[in-house]
């Protein structure tokens, strides 16, 4: 880049900052990364958009990701997301990442290990209202806690 390109760059930044920061209160951008033929990784930001996240796709690169951010392999699942600086794996449903968000911990992330029918994205009419129990794994280095439960019925 050159010098005069990259203070342009910087100015305008600069200047987008409270604009972003504004709109980030209504709409907290997530950023995903999936791969192009995964369609419940679709449902799943489907879920986020209509629970009031802004999300950014990425169709490739999920697996480098994951490994990168320091989300451990074994509760690795179909996606990957990065919201302020937490990794979010798998079905997680909106509810905890705001949960996530509001409490701060110091953690990698939240995790849905696997794919259980009747997490957010894995609930479409295929499943036929089918409901697996699953956790919501909140992850500190390579172990994790249970951060929340649904178990119905
Ligand atoms: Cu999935």
């Amino acid at each position: 880049m050159l010098r005069r390109d990259a203070l342009r760059f910087l100015t305008l930044s600069w200047l987008t900052i409270p604009f972003g920061a504004a709109s980030a209160k209504d709409k907290t951008l997530i950023e995903v990364w999936k791969s192009p033929s995964c369609g419940c990784c679709k449902d799943w930001v489907t879920h986020l958009e209509a629970n009031g996240f802004k999300v950014a796709v990425n169709d490739t690169g999920n697996n480098s990701v994951r490994s990168q951010a320091g989300m451990p392999q074994k509760y690795g699942s179909c996606h990957t997301g990065i919201i302020e600086g937490y990794v979010i794996e798998g079905h997680v449903p909106a509810d905890d990442i705001r949960k996530l968000l509001a409490l701060k911990p110091d953690a990698v992330g939240l995790s849905v290990p696997g794919m259980p029918v009747g997490a957010p994205g894995m609930d479409g009419p295929d499943y036929q209202g089918r409901q697996d129990p699953f956790d919501v794994l909140l992850i500190v280095g390579e172990e994790h806690t249970v951060f929340s439960s649904y178990h119905k019925n």
